[in-house]
């Protein structure tokens, strides 16, 4: 029998060489840890949450299948790859494109636009720069997409993941979107939609990941868009460490 574990070093103190390699102080990982302030929801980091959970996965299926799953590609957009935008010519944006870049923080009723990106200093973002409000550099007046460089997948059980947000404020609607696609050799098929709604949603980066088997074999280019559609409404999205898998 074999058994594994994550843990996120809870009252364990980070050591000077962990604050040279990873930054933040010589002091507990969890300051909460067993004491009254360790409460939900506010004592819980999404991050440590997002990889732990990717930790756990990535061991289960390795002790289970005796291989851990070996990735076809992936891209953390700390370089260049060659993402592509507008690449079918039909963005209708004014404002807020995508681009690979260090993101600046934005609020707005709570974070729209997260500084923080999910691997490394850059993401892909929806008009990077802060300006001087919220509404300056988030999506304008229609769709901007975002398109991955060719890629070419093997046979066998592929899984497509990536970190992702969309926010918005009380303004938007269900027009407005945040959508992941897969363009294969039969055309774009659409992997997964969050659309918006006339409230506020914050940014926060979640994690999602889409059987792709059935392109086994073809060249395919992952798709990202982000839209302010209908009336104007303050927009964001973001898009991080893309991966390819197979198993
Ligand atoms: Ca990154
Ligand atoms: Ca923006």
């Amino acid at each position: 029998m074999q058994t594994s574990g994550v843990a996120a070093g809870a009252s364990r103190v980070k050591t000077a060489a962990q604050v040279t390699k990873w930054g933040g102080t010589q002091s507990a990982f969890d300051p909460c840890y067993h004491r009254a302030c360790d409460t939900y929801p506010s004592n819980i980091s999404d991050t440590v949450l997002d990889r732990a959970g990717d930790a756990a996965a990535y061991a289960l299926w390795t002790l289970a299948t005796g291989s851990p799953p070996a990735t076809v590609w992936s891209d953390t957009f700390e370089t260049a790859t060659g993402w592509t935008t507008n690449a079918s010519g039909t963005d209708t944006a004014t404002a807020g494109m995508w681009e690979r870049a260090d993101p600046a923080a934005t609020t707005s009723n709570g974070a729209k636009q997260l500084g923080t990106t999910v691997s490394g200093v850059y993401d892909l973002v929806t008009g990077p720069l802060a300006g001087t409000d919220a509404g300056t550099y988030d999506v304008d007046g229609g769709t901007t997409s975002a398109r991955s460089p060719a890629i070419t997948l093997p046979s066998g059980t592929l899984t497509l993941s990536l970190s992702w947000y969309l926010a918005h404020g009380s303004n938007s609607s269900s027009a407005d979107f945040f959508r992941v696609s897969i363009v294969h050799s039969g055309g774009t098929t659409a992997l997964f939609t969050q659309t918006g709604a006339a409230t506020n949603r914050n940014g926060a980066w979640t994690t999602g990941s889409w059987n792709i088997s059935a392109y086994a074999g073809q060249q395919v280019r992952v798709l990202v868009e982000a839209a302010d559609a209908s009336s104007a409404s303050l927009v964001e999205a973001a898009v991080d460490d893309v991966r390819i898998t197979s198993s």
